[in-house]
């Protein structure tokens, strides 16, 4: 069994949706078990253009899949949400990246963790931290400390983890 944490982020029709969808997607994956989600965050957006801001989250799992497996099943759910791939960081109906996969390093063509640019992002970093502040990368670099040095890209709180899994269980 591997705790892993996942990143959602969402700025086309009806963002806060489309993460609230998605968290249930997560639960219902074969061999994964959703045990924590963080509180919903609003940020600015990263990427070119005149982009709408992003709903973004993070989900914890506990999961005996493999991480090519849990990739696999996320870009699915993806998938399922229209996303459209075109422009680099352009706006998306829904982007779910493996931000981390118990302490393990992975560098492959498909799949790198920890995710490369989370150690920089407020909008991964704070919700995070709301799940676990201790928690820390595979190369002892802890998730508070990064986020003291991360960009600002204005997050403001949504809702609240306790009233998304309270919505989650109902
Ligand atoms: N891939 C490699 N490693 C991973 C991983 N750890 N998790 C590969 C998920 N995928 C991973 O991703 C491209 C390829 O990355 C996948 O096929 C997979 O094999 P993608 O989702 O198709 O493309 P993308 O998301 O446009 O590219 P990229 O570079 O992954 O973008 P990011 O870094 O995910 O950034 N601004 C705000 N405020 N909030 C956001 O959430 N997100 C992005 C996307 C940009 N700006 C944002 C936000
Ligand atoms: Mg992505």
């Amino acid at each position: 069994m591997t705790t892993a944490y996942i990143g959602l982020g969402s700025n086309l029709n009806n963002p806060a949706e489309h993460i609230f969808a998605a968290l249930r997607e997560i639960a219902q994956v074969d061999g994964c078990h959703l045990t924590a989600v963080s509180n919903t965050y609003l940020s600015r957006a990263v990427g070119p253009g005149d982009q709408p801001d992003y709903v973004n989250a993070v989900a914890q799992i506990d999961t005996t899949i493999s991480p090519l497996d849990l990739l696999d099943a996320l870009q699915a759910i993806e998938q399922q949400h229209g996303r459209v791939r075109d422009i680099r960081w352009g706006p998306r109906t829904l982007d779910l990246d493996l931000l981390l996969f118990g302490a393990e390093s992975i560098d492959h063509p498909r799949l790198t963790v920890p995710h490369p640019r989370a150690f920089e992002r407020d909008f991964v970093l704070r919700p995070l931290a709301d799940i676990d502040a201790t928690l820390g990368f595979p190369d002892g670099r802890r998730v508070v400390d990064c986020l003291t040095l991360a960009m600002d890209n204005d997050l403001r709180p949504l809702e609240t983890s306790q009233q998304l899994w309270e919505k989650l269980q109902g």
